[in-house]
């Protein structure tokens, strides 16, 4: 505490501190609510270092795409103080604060009257979070990609992810392959799947774009008393990437109607109702600027960031939990193996997941 307390005195904050409380959602950053005495709120983070190799390049991103977001929202009438995250500079005017044992340190304005959710309780929340990831997309349309550093190289490179994971089996250094000798049979009969889109930018058939890369449901605002998306947030791996990755990883999530982790397999499915209702939210936002091709591959990115992320928790597993934060024994592998379900039940109903993108294809 008394450490927080001289990490925080190195920010711009107004007041005096009054609590500091830890938060628990995210596998990847340590995050607090601070509480000033005059009522403000801020959120703590510490950047995980070990995820984020160079943590400056990922402030400098979320910078310049948090200003273009704000000025985009003041251009259009929208709100610029709780549509957007707001970096608070330190006393010497940077965007985090490296300590003297190297852990870095950043603060955001909290956005206050909002919440996010981990399983959705009712079905216009996803159309809503459709819509706020939507618009975001179409806000940073014209974000000029290449000056954005890439956070973590092939983040997003589902080919390589499969390749990492048959390397971990191979070199099984927590001596685990051996369980998983079936999920890893199930990886292998999917492999052509990582190279899909890759080979579509090859071939000029779709564009990257200025992506988030990580569309959690719990990574958008949703205010409180309207129900309505407010605010994108978890910007860190803000980079060029494919829409239907990002489109996909919101479904993989949220229209699954178990929570990420289930162990009981019988209760994983895609809820087509909540697949629908996503689909529509985000299309009705940046439908207009998508190319056909792009529109047509959205229920491709579902599969493929499904068996993309099935196969990192299944890879973490075998690596004896390293990156994942983790909260019990195999806590990994019941994460890959809800997503193996899940991906099981987006192929069983891959054709109908179409025949609902088509329907809202022009609906702008
Ligand atoms: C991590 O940071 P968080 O918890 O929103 C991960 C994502 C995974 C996700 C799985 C930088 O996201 O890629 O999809 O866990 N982020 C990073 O829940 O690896
Ligand atoms: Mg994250």
């Amino acid at each position: 505490m008394k450490k927080t307390k001289e990490i925080l005195e190195k920010f711009q904050l107004e007041g005096e501190i009054s609590e500091i409380k830890p938060m628990t959602s995210g596998h990847i950053n340590t995050t607090c609510r601070v509480t000033m005495t005059n009522g403000k709120k801020y959120t703590l983070q510490a950047i995980n270092t070990y995820v984020f190799r160079r943590p400056e390049q990922v402030m400098e991103n979320i910078v310049a795409v948090t200003e273009h977001i704000r000025r985009k929202l003041a251009e259009s009438g929208g709100d610029t103080e709780r549509g957007c995250l707001r970096v608070i500079m330190t006393r010497d005017g940077k965007p985090m604060y490296r300590d003297a044992e190297g852990a870095c340190w950043r603060i955001y304005e909290f956005v206050d009257g909002a919440r996010t959710y981990d399983v959705i309780e009712d079905p216009i929340q996803l159309y809503n979070a459709g819509r706020g990831f939507g618009a975001f997309q179409r806000m940073l349309a014209d974000f000029p990609m290449d000056t954005l550093h890439e956070t973590i190289p092939d983040f997003h490179n589902t080919k390589k992810r499969f390749e990492n994971l048959f390397e971990a089996a191979r070199k099984d250094v927590a001596g685990r392959a051996e369980s998983v000798a079936g999920d890893l049979a199930f990886f292998r009969e999917r492999m052509a799947v990582g190279s899909l889109l890759l080979d579509l930018t090859a071939e000029g058939k779709i564009p990257l774009r200025v992506t988030h890369n990580d569309t959690k449901v719990n990574n958008i605002l949703i205010d409180e008393k309207t129900n309505e998306a407010l605010c994108v947030i978890d910007l860190d791996t803000v980079m060029p990437g494919w829409v239907a990755m990002d489109f996909g990883d919101t479904i993989r999530f949220a229209a699954n109607v178990a929570e990420e982790d289930e162990r009981d397999l019988t209760k994983v499915s895609l809820d087509m109702t909540l697949f629908e209702q996503f689909t529509k939210g985000f299309l009705s936002q940046v439908g207009r600027d998508l190319t056909e091709a792009e529109i047509t591959y959205l229920p491709h990115g579902a599969r493929i960031i499904t068996l993309e992320i099935g196969a990192r928790f299944l890879t973490d597993y075998l690596d004896g939990d390293v990156y994942f934060k983790t909260h019990r024994e195999g806590h990994n592998l019941d994460r890959a193996r809800c997503q193996m379900k899940l991906a099981l039940s987006i192929e069983e109903q891959f054709d109908e997941m179409c025949q609902i993108v088509e329907r809202y294809r022009h609906d702008v």
